[in-house]
């Protein structure tokens, strides 16, 4: 991975789960991370065992909603020097609801962070991208993207929409040295399906019960082993399933 060296990798959601994984792995193969997230005091927590762990790079923290347009201009102009790399990871689903049940609240928090969210940080990081010349912008995906499942409609429109806006950016990219990857994993066990069940710890785990998903440090090898692939490739599509499962909905459980 030596050639992440003293490379800046912005990864929103860095909180938790697979962005927290990114940000231990880029750091630990010599990148610089600058870390965004609501939650400022976990930020501050992933922050310091960057900083013990590997004191020779540098990491920033920034508290970032990514629903806010403004604020994510903001933060990314706060950024001094060049963005080489972007990992667009913020995202959640809400409950589990048929679509003739769902909640206003449902629909709109997760079309604003995992569609609209993602486009403003895109946006502001690809702008600064041409004008550095150059990066590389990792959206996080999902199996959820490819076909949707019962109760699942708002959340796998959005991931739908990923995969759309990662074939657009590319498509629009190909006369810049701006390379456009989509990471789409299936079962991985973080703090998704806690904030989904509204912190019912229990009904999170059922979502596991008789297999073994992945962790968020598997899919945070598949994030920096793109990042990381000499400059004349791109990975451009990457499924990672966790062993035993073969879409969304079917997986074989003991
Ligand atoms: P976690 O809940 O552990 O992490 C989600 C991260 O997103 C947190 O750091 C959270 O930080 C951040 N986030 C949520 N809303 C916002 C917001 N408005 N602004 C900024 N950051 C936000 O879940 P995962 O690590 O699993 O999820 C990461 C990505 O991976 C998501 O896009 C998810 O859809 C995707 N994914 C997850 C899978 C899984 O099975 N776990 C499978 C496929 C894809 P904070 O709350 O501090 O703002
Ligand atoms: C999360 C995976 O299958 O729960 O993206 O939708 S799934």
């Amino acid at each position: 991975f030596e050639r992440l060296q003293g490379k800046t990798v912005l990864i929103t959601g860095a909180s938790s789960g697979i962005g927290e994984a990114c940000a231990y792995q880029f750091a630990a193969a010599g990148a610089n991370v600058i870390l965004g997230a609501r939650r400022v005091d976990r930020l501050s927590t992933v922050s310091a065992t960057i900083r013990a762990k590997h004191p020779s790079v540098t990491v920033e923290t920034i508290e970032l909603d990514v629903r806010n347009s403004k604020a994510v201009d903001q933060a990314v102009s706060s950024i001094s020097g060049d963005i080489d790399v972007l990992v667009n990871n913020a995202g959640l689903a809400m409950g589990t609801d048929t679509v003739d049940n769902l909640s206003d609240a449902a629909i709109d928090a997760v079309i604003d962070t995992n569609v609209k969210g993602l486009l403003y940080v895109s946006r502001a990081v690809v702008r600064r991208m041409k004008q550095q010349g150059g990066g590389h912008v990792i959206m996080m995906g999902s199996i959820a993207g490819i076909v949707g499942y019962q109760t699942g409609s708002v959340y796998c429109a959005t991931k739908a929409a990923v995969r759309a806006i990662t074939e657009s950016l590319r498509a629009e990219t190909i006369g810049v040295p701006i390379r456009v990857t989509e990471i789409k994993p299936g079962m991985v066990e973080t703090e998704f399906s806690v904030v989904r069940y509204g912190g019912d710890k229990e009904k999170a785990s059922s979502v596991y019960h008789g297999i073994e998903p992945m962790t968020a440090d598997d899919v945070a090898e598949s994030v920096v082993f793109a990042a990381s692939r000499h400059p004349r490739c791109v990975v451009a599509d990457v499924v990672l399933l966790a062993t035993g499962q073969a879409s969304a909905t079917l997986a074989h459980r003991k």
